[in-house]
């Protein structure tokens, strides 16, 4: 099948849901444009992450306010929902491919533009922490499969069953049709993606996923791909996605609104153009879920999405709020 024709009728592989009044509702409002630009005022050190999860911008928080480095503070908020069992998009728990195999993806990336990466990696709960290792132990960027397995294990990593048993249930059901429908995933994207700025100004981004639920065994998305799923840049900021994965690296769109950022956008402008840039793409089906945050070196923020639903979290001196994020399609 052509890869299009394969995004279309999966539309996202992703489990989870948007029911039928919204998937209606989102198509019939497509053409409407985006709402106004949100002001951000620039504060230092900050932790936003991409969705509501508000225990690991708490654990962010405890690394930065310490005056601790940025890029710890991404490392081990993010392992908070690797570890979470019920965030069945990220690390343990999270939901298997086709073939009940739990793969995993993350990247990490620092203020000197150094990164790691883990590809389609099993049995390793916390990959964020692989790809640090590959990032600082290495002299590679990226590894895959039972490589970066390997990899992880001569680092001390233990072997762990990715699986659980709500996952496994739930793949044995979706087994008995096995069909891709296009149910889009508004609430149960969950993949985390967070970016931080410490005491020293330094920003530093982490993103890991369990990638889309029933891919094909061996698909990669967006996540730990540099420039897609994460991308720093600590003169300028930094941005990171969720959603479907096939979409932003066909844009490279973390690189996209770091970018732009650096031509005098700010992020919530980057982050719409960033979107606009996959519309432009997929005129005839919006009918997924892309989501981008970013933060830039004064700590100014900004975030937008594809469909109504998406927020994100933030916590710095001034509180630790969920941010709503506008839409292209608007609520
Ligand atoms: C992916 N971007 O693998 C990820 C999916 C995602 O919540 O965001 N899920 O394409």
């Amino acid at each position: 099948m052509r890869r299009r024709k394969f995004l279309k009728n999966s539309s996202t592989i992703t489990a989870g849901l948007i029911s039928a009044p919204i998937l209606a509702s989102c198509q019939e409002t497509k053409s409407v444009e985006p709402t106004a630009s949100k002001e951000s005022i620039g504060i230092k050190p900050i932790a936003i992450c991409t969705w509501n999860f508000q225990n690991a911008t708490a654990k962010a928080w405890e690394v930065l306010k310490d005056g601790g480095r940025s890029l710890d503070a991404v490392e081990q908020g993010v392992m908070i929902e690797e570890a979470d069992v019920n965030n069945q998009t990220v690390g343990k728990g999270g939901r298997p491919d086709r073939n009940g195999n739990v793969t995993l993806d993350a990247c990490i990336m620092d203020k000197d533009g150094n990164c790691g990466a883990v590809l389609c990696m099993q049995n390793i709960a916390h990959p964020v922490s692989v790809a640090r290792k590959v990032m600082e132990d290495t002299p590679h960027v990226m590894l895959a499969g039972k490589g970066a397995e390997q990899f992880a294990y001569e680092k001390g990593f233990e072997k762990v069953d990715l699986l659980t048993e709500k996952s496994k249930q739930e793949w044995l059901e979706w087994k008995k049709t096995s069909q891709y429908k296009p149910i889009i995933n508004i609430e149960n994207h969950d993949t985390i993606g967070m970016l931080a700025i410490d005491k020293f100004g330094d920003i530093s981004g982490a993103c890991t996923t369990s990638g889309m639920a029933y891919k094909y065994g061996g698909r990669v998305g967006d996540s730990p791909i540099i420039g897609a799923g994460l991308f720093i840049d600590n003169e300028v900021g930094g941005a990171t996605a969720t959603g479907v994965g096939e979409e932003v690296v066909r844009t490279v769109g973390s690189f996209l609104i770091v970018e732009l950022m650096r031509q005098g956008k700010s992020p919530q402008e980057a982050c719409e153009e960033g979107v606009k840039r996959i519309i432009a793409k997929n005129k005839d089906n919006t009918d997924f879920q892309i989501g981008f945050i970013a933060i830039n070196k004064k700590g100014e923020t900004g975030s937008y999405c594809i469909q109504p639903g998406f927020t994100f979290r933030q916590y710095s001196k001034e509180g630790h709020v969920n941010n709503p994020s506008d839409s292209f399609i608007n609520s």
